[in-house]
């Protein structure tokens, strides 16, 4: 385990007979009859136990049997308080080896966060263009060591152990180019040694991508690949050669023995995003493909008849850039938010500054297209059918936005938005300084009826924010923030929020060919609502998330409940967990068996 902390305590919490759970609602005979009624009805009994006169709730998502886990404890280390975030520079600056922009090089790069030398502390990537991508090692104290990748040229970083070894992969989008995969040495490589990451060609992960994510798509219990192309990248970068090769698109990547074999659903993409999240909780992940312009994005659903293309949106983002997924209003169910273009005020210097685009000639869109020019929020009702809340939730206009992030900043039990935005291009803005369009980033808190702009929490940096990613980089307890910026250094925000507090929870799969337990989900039952969080690799534009799952909540809200759903529907229960720790829960079993 990765876990070297002082004050760590360890225990073992192995599954009671299934009939040991059943109440009322669910009778020890409908285990072998009727398993899925059962478990959901075991469920709600167990959390009844653990609730004194709990109302049934529901979980979404299809629990199959019980299993056991190990539970380390770390923490709680302490927290400084001051009501804001303070920022930090980090010398890495993504641009162009001239700094002028032209054309895509606006679009930017990703950021990754995650645990790369497993010592507990997360670590960051952050791609470049015309200087070498950088990774930030964590040396605890939010000191970091620099070190220099032996390549640039990058979109998308995600963080991801493709090879199931325990120890955390690269895979890497490239400008006009194809996956890079960096495999991890692990332990061949001592802890503070360069070259931790070695290039290597993977069969059959060879398909032009821009967007990327992982999941387990087939259910076999290794990590699928999805990828989609920006085709209008790459006809600026490859010229007519582009014509010629034909294999833009989108791709799921099957994980087999001897390589990836590669499955195409479309021949055309202008993907700046990808998500793959299980939408109808039947068990398998389902993928949504953000695109640019006017083609609209699409959403394939994943069904034992293949991947069936539904429209499950009744609106939808015009040039998508992002997408994040949570579940914002305590529901049990994940919301999508998809992040656009639109002014963030109607002042006039603001909309002189957006005066080309606003101009601009676009061709309208045909009777009955679902895309707006502004953000939006698709929050599902308990049909499953989706409405767009986002005017209503006050976050449609953020100015020219790319990464939109999902998490609890103030740790009140409501997820708040960090929205990162700007653009700078020699010719759509050749009548603004610098070529740039300069906007605010926006904090948004999550008040439960609307989000509320927060300019205080002192997030609102200028810089032209593209990727961004999210996790507790000091370790104590509460969100930290890194943006990959454009033209201007990285910022790292350390959170110094004053009030709630929090539980961190990591899962593992050890011997497993997922060890970080890629679409595990996890319910935390507290005073103040049933909060989920999900196990994702790709969140937000181009970046990665840790895959360390933080809940907030008021300080005086114990948490009485963790319910883990394992991505083989299998589920595990860890209860009273102490506000302020990160639990590390590995399960006991192989998951391959
Ligand atoms: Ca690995
Ligand atoms: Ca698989
Ligand atoms: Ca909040
Ligand atoms: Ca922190």
């Amino acid at each position: 385990m990765n876990a070297h902390r002082n004050g760590q305590s360890v225990s073992v919490i192995l599954p009671r007979k299934q009939a040991g759970y059943a109440g009322d609602s669910a009778p020890a005979n409908a285990v072998v009859n009727a398993p899925r009624l059962l478990t959901m009805g075991v469920l709600v009994a167990l959390v009844c136990l653990a609730l004194s006169g709990c109302a049934p709730g529901f979980y979404p998502l299809l629990l199959t049997e019980p299993t056991s886990v190990r539970v380390e404890r770390v923490g709680p280390a302490l927290s400084t308080c001051e009501d804001r975030f303070i920022t930090h520079d980090l010398p890495h600056n993504t641009t162009t080896a001239d700094g002028v922009i032209r054309m895509y090089e606006a679009n930017g790069a990703g950021v990754a966060i995650n645990d790369l030398d497993n010592d507990g502390d997360l670590d960051l990537v952050l791609g470049n263009y015309d200087n070498p991508n950088s990774i930030f090692w964590n040396e605890g104290g939010l000191r970091f060591r620099q070190e220099q990748m032996p390549i640039g040229r990058t979109r998308a970083v995600a963080a991801v152990d493709v090879d199931g070894d325990g120890w955390t992969d690269l895979t890497l989008t490239r400008v006009g180019g194809a996956v890079n995969f960096w495999r991890n040495r692990g332990a061949d490589v001592a802890a503070d040694a360069p070259g931790r990451f070695v290039q290597e060609f993977v069969n059959g992960l060879a398909k032009p991508a821009y967007a990327i994510d992982w999941a387990d798509l087939d259910a076999d219990g290794d990590l699928d690949a999805v990828t989609a192309s920006y085709d209008i990248g790459l006809l600026t970068e490859l010229g007519n050669e582009y014509l010629l090769r034909g294999e833009s698109g989108v791709y799921i990547h099957w994980n087999d023995a001897d390589g990836f074999r590669a499955q195409r659903l479309t021949d055309e993409a202008q993907a700046l995003a990808i998500t793959l999240w299980d939408e109808d909780g039947d068990g398998r992940g389902d993928l949504l493909v953000g695109n640019d312009f006017a083609l609209p994005d699409q959403f394939w659903r994943n069904s034992a008849d293949g991947w069936q293309l539904a429209a499950i949106f009744p609106e939808t983002t015009h040039s998508t850039m992002s997408f994040d997924l949570a579940d914002v209003d305590n529901s049990g169910r994940a919301a999508l938010f998809a992040s656009d273009m639109k002014p963030p005020d109607n002042n006039p210097e603001t909309m002189r500054a957006w005066a080309p685009l606003m101009e601009a000639e676009h061709p309208p869109l045909p009777a009955g297209d679902p895309q707006r020019m502004e953000n939006v929020l698709l929050i599902a009702d308990p049909g499953g059918n989706f409405q767009n809340m986002g005017r209503d939730r006050q976050l449609d206009a953020t100015g020219w936005s790319w990464s939109g992030l999902f998490g609890d900043l103030d740790q009140d039990g409501q997820l708040d938005l960090y929205i990162v935005n700007g653009f700078a291009e020699s010719t759509t803005f050749a009548h603004l300084d610098g070529h740039e369009l300069v906007e605010r980033n926006q904090a948004l808190r999550n008040t439960g009826g609307g989000f509320e702009r927060m300019p205080d929490w002192g997030l609102g940096s200028e810089r032209g924010g593209r990727g961004a990613a999210q996790g507790d980089l000091d370790g104590d307890g509460d969100l930290d923030i890194v943006v990959n910026n454009l033209r201007g250094n990285a910022q790292l925000f350390e959170n110094r929020l004053c009030g709630g507090a929090s539980l961190q929870v990591e899962l593992r799969q050890p011997g497993s060919a997922n060890p970080a337990a890629i679409g595990a989900t996890a319910f935390l039952e507290t005073p103040a609502g049933r909060l989920r969080r999900d196990v994702r690799v790709t969140r937000g534009y181009l970046s990665s998330d840790p895959g360390q799952l933080h809940f907030g909540f008021p300080a005086d809200a114990q948490p009485r409940l963790l319910l883990i759903r394992w991505p083989d529907g299998k589920w595990s229960t860890v209860s009273a967990p102490s506000p302020g720790q990160k639990l590390i829960v590995s399960r006991t079993e192989h998951q391959q068996e």
